[in-house]
């Protein structure tokens, strides 16, 4: 049999860790033939719930979980570690501009790219979950010199997921038969869910402009509002699917004819400054997400890309002359 894969779960006593670190257990990140350790990373004070999500993965016999580590350390949490989860980040709290949070949050990446550098694995593969996470994975990128760039990603997984439901319930049609949809740009209010390449059963799919903008782009864009608002607790079971996802993808590819969307370092495609951590279309295969090439974007979908972009930008401006990359 295999050996275990590490992988790494920061933020693990949050409540999207909880709901992720069963699914990691059960076998749905890598598949039911991959045994996994896990190692989860949290602050002093959380250790001790940490250890409670760990008793109870413990009871729930998992035939591939192969043991569990509990860390407050980053560089002990990442050592030789193949799958690093970066969950835990700092939220924003009443009063805090947007510099302080990108400041606060580059307190926690900073370290944890250090340690990536330092000890994970040779083929160590990062997920952002943690917010503002297409920053926060440039931040820690920008930390670990030595791991290939495009080991870092950040998760619009999520984003892509709400945006399959939602047209999946506008045209009746199940979320199995919708091809080529993708998010670009930031993970945030202004990130860019287009339809613009979807497809059902090989044909483009036709929806209003009117719907597109009033109703799909806005719903997909600020779902996250709406579960606060519904749930009284933001999003973390879908959130920890996505992230699921975004990893089982990652490793074992993605179906041909079809692709997903990631927030992956920029080579300049599509005008997106290289470097940046954008969302794009992009497929898996051999175990590298690469964004797809050569489409056309119409008028409509370069305004909101340029848009969303635009933000990167200045996230990224912010963080530079913060001293974080
Ligand atoms: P919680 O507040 O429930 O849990 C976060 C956990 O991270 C806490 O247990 C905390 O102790 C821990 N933590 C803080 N600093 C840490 C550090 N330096 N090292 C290790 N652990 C640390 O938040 P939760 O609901 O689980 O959400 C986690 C993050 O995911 C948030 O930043 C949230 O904004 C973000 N999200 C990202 C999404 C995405 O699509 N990319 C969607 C869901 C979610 O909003």
């Amino acid at each position: 049999t295999q050996a275990p894969v590490n992988v790494t779960v920061t933020g693990a006593a949050g409540q999207i860790g909880y709901a992720l670190l069963f699914r990691i257990a059960s076998g749905q990140l890598l598949g039911q033939d991959v045994p996994v350790k896990l190692r989860l990373l949290e602050i002093p004070q959380a250790v001790k719930a940490a250890e409670g999500t760990a008793m109870e993965l413990d009871d729930g016999a998992f035939p591939l979980l192969a043991g569990i580590d509990i860390f407050d350390d980053p560089k002990q949490a990442f050592e030789g570690t193949n799958i690093a989860l970066l969950v835990g980040a700092r939220p924003r709290s009443k009063g805090m501009e947007r510099g302080d949070l990108l400041e606060a949050n580059g307190g926690i990446f900073k370290p944890q790219g250090e340690a990536i550098n330092a000890g994970a694995a040779d083929d160590i593969k990062v997920l952002v979950v943690g917010n503002p996470a297409n920053t926060n994975a440039l931040i820690a990128r920008s930390h670990a010199p030595d791991v290939p760039a495009d080991r870092f990603t950040a998760m619009t997984r999520l984003d892509h997921n709400r945006a399959l439901a939602q047209l999946s319930k506008k045209l009746g049609v199940p979320v199995t038969e919708i091809k080529k949809l993708a998010i670009w740009g930031n993970h945030s209010a202004t990130q860019y869910p287009s339809v613009q390449h979807a497809e059902v059963a090989g044909k483009g799919v036709e929806v209003d402009q009117a719907w597109l903008e009033n109703d799909f782009i806005p719903t997909v864009a600020k779902r996250g509002a709406a579960i606060i608002e519904a749930r009284g607790l933001s999003s973390a079971a879908s959130a920890a699917s996505a992230a699921i996802d975004h990893v089982y993808t990652w490793v074992n590819g993605t179906a041909e004819g079809d692709w997903t969307s990631a927030g992956v370092v920029s080579d300049g495609s599509y005008g997106v400054a290289e470097g940046l951590i954008s969302s794009f279309p992009v497929t898996a295969k051999n175990g590298k997400y690469e964004i797809v090439q050569g489409l056309e974007i119409d008028d409509f979908s370069r305004a909101r890309i340029d848009a969303s972009v635009a933000e990167l930008v200045e996230e990224r401006d912010t963080v530079q002359k913060l001293g974080l990359i």
